[in-house]
């Protein structure tokens, strides 16, 4: 016997043999309705007001970042506390830095000016819910790009503008050469960053133990690491060749070849900002286009008299790609010029002849071996 299956779309009624059967509801004749035409004219009128204003509303409030920005005349940044080569502030306040130069050159995109910006320093801890609660405009502050810090505080990251990796820094008197040697080792860690997990994951997978020292500043880490605290500092590869510097005798202090993790770090903003995102976004892909089409502060004023079709789309004496962004046309010839394209901010910073002296690595453009990419200006 076939068995009837409950549709909610359809009635459900009893039939005369006691079954349950199916049928399709039956249309009525319709009541005549008491609306006129010109009533319900109307109506649909009032209707279709009603959701494009509401279109309207919504798209203003996705593009308030943008306006906040210009009508205080200023950015607002968010950054580390003091991360030699990536933020840092000298006795006159004018910061400095890999990540700073990020924030400069959204601030010149916008202003045609890189010192409208105003910088705030934050914890590693309270980094996404200052961002969260529009304390700042973005975020760039050697922040990992992971899934939960996007899906639970409802932000985006905007580009990986360095790729690192999880890393460890050991006296050389430790004697060890390898992180695999480190079972037992006592580890310095700052909360709230993404080492804790990484340490946590590395020794697990490799049947060690460990214990933690953690501690919310970087200030108190080196303390902690430089009297003897703690076998380990374990932090981005990145942040270990910063931190170094800094100790009282950095020369006693080796970075073990291991890389644990990745650690894609780049700029973050709000979840529902498309166009304030777009810019961000395009920031860091200008100055990494800029650097691949040879156009840097150097080059830039023969780069606006240029002819080369991309050339020219960069600099914005072709197409309307800043307008259309919301910015002027000549945005990412502002950044190339006030700031620098990717390879300049990268070697002034944090390159081999900077104190950092950190390669390229990783983070060379695609065409020479790296994987800086940026998708074209077109
Ligand atoms: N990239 C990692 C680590 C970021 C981080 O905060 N690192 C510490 C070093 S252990 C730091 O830069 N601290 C600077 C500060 O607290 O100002 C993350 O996003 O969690």
């Amino acid at each position: 016997m076939p068995i009837d299956l409950p549709n909610p779309s359809l009635a459900a009624l009893p039939s005369a043999a006691g079954r349950t059967r199916l049928s399709l509801p039956i249309r009525q004749p319709r009541a005549r309705s008491r609306w006129s035409f010109r009533d319900r004219l109307l109506a649909w009128a009032s209707l279709l007001l009603a959701l494009a204003s509401a279109l309207v509303v919504a798209s203003l409030a996705a593009a308030q970042t943008l306006t906040a920005v210009r009508e205080r005349g200023a950015l607002v940044c968010g950054v580390s506390h003091g991360l030699l080569g990536f933020s840092s502030v000298d006795d006159k306040g004018n910061w400095s830095g890999f990540d700073v130069d990020l924030c400069r050159a959204v601030a010149a995109a916008i202003f045609n000016d890189a010192g409208k910006v105003r910088f705030v320093p934050l914890d590693a801890a309270a980094r996404f819910a200052a961002l969260k609660s529009g304390d700042v405009d973005v975020l760039s502050r050697n922040s990992t790009w992971t899934m939960s810090r996007e899906t639970t505080f409802g932000l985006v990251f905007a580009a990986v503008t360095y790729y690192d990796g999880q890393g460890f820094l050991v006296r050389k008197a430790l004697n060890v050469e390898s992180a695999l040697e480190l079972d037992g080792k006592s580890f310095c860690l700052q909360t709230g960053t993404t080492g804790e997990l990484n340490v946590a994951d590395y020794f697990r997978a490799n049947n060690m133990t460990y214990s933690a020292v953690e501690l919310a500043s970087l200030d108190e880490i080196l303390t902690a690491y430089d009297g003897g605290r703690c076998d380990v500092f374990a932090t981005d590869v990145s942040q270990l060749h910063a931190e170094r510097l800094k100790l009282a005798k950095p020369e006693e202090h080796v970075i073990l070849p291991d890389v644990i993790s990745k650690e894609p770090l780049g700029p973050v903003v709000r979840q529902g900002d498309d166009q304030w995102f777009t810019i961000v976004k395009w920031t860091h892909f200008a100055m990494v286009n800029a650097e691949e089409l040879g156009v840097s502060s150097k080059t830039i004023e023969r780069a606006m008299q240029s002819e080369k079709p991309e050339v020219k789309r960069l600099v914005g004496t072709a197409g309307n790609f800043g307008e259309q962004a919301g910015l002027a046309s000549d945005w990412a010839a502002r950044i190339v010029r006030l700031v620098g394209n990717y390879g300049e901010v990268f070697e002034r910073n944090i390159g081999t002849k900077s104190p950092l002296g950190i390669p390229r690595g990783l983070n060379h453009l695609w065409t020479m071996g790296g994987i800086q990419y940026a998708p074209p200006i077109r």
